[in-house]
């Protein structure tokens, strides 16, 4: 009755914000990501016959804020088992919580996979991605590693498919992550989409014009073109804060670090560097670039006032069961 899974964040390069259901987490519009190889979230699930109730532990500490989507994600597991048993959830995360830096995707994606394996419960990874996905929009994707799409279920379902576009090996890139900023965010991601999709004149534009970008970045993955990929998803990253800005009242999730960082790597691709930035609900920024341009790019946005640390890391696998 106990697993142990482990999952890493995943980055979106064409971004989701905004959903068509609250009740189901149903996200309003696809979304294209890379899954990465560090760093770590490890959940343990223990369901026990001695517990009262679900316990969420996030790195040694209860954590009642997260308790009730972890409580929701195992309702369905026990009833996909038939079990009525508690559990207890300990999580570990090697990485600021809260920040922008996809905790709750590797968080769900390892959670899902932990609770159906300690109810030895045999999912197919949709049906996985489909539980994670209640518990964090973004989650779904961690359940694959590479370069995943996450789309809109198809009329009458709620099923959100998943799908691999390219395996990690097979279009190598790397990511330094420059934080600038450990504290939570202000305002969280599902607050903000709602917000967004609530009060502002952009939202309907946002929707209308996914489709479009999800078919660039479809496309630049297959050829493997970085150019491509690096204009769309700068696009994808700015529209989508253009939007959270343009929402009631604004949300403003850069500091003056992160616009620096912004600046630095354009100024480096406009001299030759294979690298582009992306930017999740928080201040830290992702810079993707070909493995051979990580020290530069690495380096370069260090010197930065206001770069605490870099986070340098490779594509990798989705989330997988460690122990159970
Ligand atoms: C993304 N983000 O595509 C976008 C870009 C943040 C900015 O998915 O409400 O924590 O739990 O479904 O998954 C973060 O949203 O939101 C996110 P919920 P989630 O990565």
């Amino acid at each position: 009755m106990q697993a142990t899974a482990q999952a890493q964040p995943n980055i979106a390069l064409v971004k989701y914000w905004g959903k068509r259901d609250i009740g189901h987490n149903l996200p309003a519009v696809g979304s294209i990501s890379i899954t990465l190889d560090a760093p770590h979230t490890r959940t343990t699930v223990s369901f026990s016959d001695r517990l009262l109730q679900d316990e969420f532990l996030l790195n040694g500490k209860h954590e009642a804020s997260m308790l009730g989507r972890v409580s929701t994600c195992l309702d369905t597991l026990r009833a996909l088992s038939g079990s009525s048993l508690k559990a207890r959830v300990e999580s570990e995360n090697d990485f600021p919580t809260g920040a922008g830096l996809a905790s709750s995707a590797s968080g769900f994606a390892a959670l899902v996979r932990a609770g159906a394996a300690a109810l030895e419960l045999d999912l197919d990874i949709q049906q996985l991605a489909d539980l994670a996905r209640r518990g964090s929009g973004s989650a779904a994707r961690s359940l694959l590693g590479g370069f995943v799409e996450l789309s809109l279920p198809s009329p009458g379902s709620e099923s959100t498919p998943v799908s691999s576009l390219c395996k990690a090996d097979e279009w190598p890139l790397s990511v330094a992550i420059a934080i600038t900023s450990s504290a939570a965010k202000s305002v969280g991601s599902t607050e903000g989409m709602e917000r967004s999709r609530l009060t502002s004149a952009y939202y309907p534009a946002w929707v209308d014009s996914q489709e479009a970008d999800l078919a660039r970045a479809r496309q630049a993955i297959a050829k493997r073109d970085f150019q491509a990929l690096a204009e769309v998803s700068e696009y994808s990253c700015l529209k989508m804060h253009g939007l959270a800005m343009a929402s009631e009242p604004g949300m403003m999730y850069f500091n003056g670090a992160t616009v620096e960082c912004l600046h630095q790597v354009r100024a480096l691709r406009a001299q030759g560097v294979p690298v582009f930035f992306t930017i999740d609900a928080g201040p830290q920024v992702k810079a993707v670039c070909l493995p051979e341009a990580l020290e530069q790019v690495s380096r370069a946005l260090a010197e930065i006032p206001g770069v605490q640390k870099i986070i340098p890391c490779g594509l990798g696998d989705g989330s997988r069961l460690v122990q159970g």
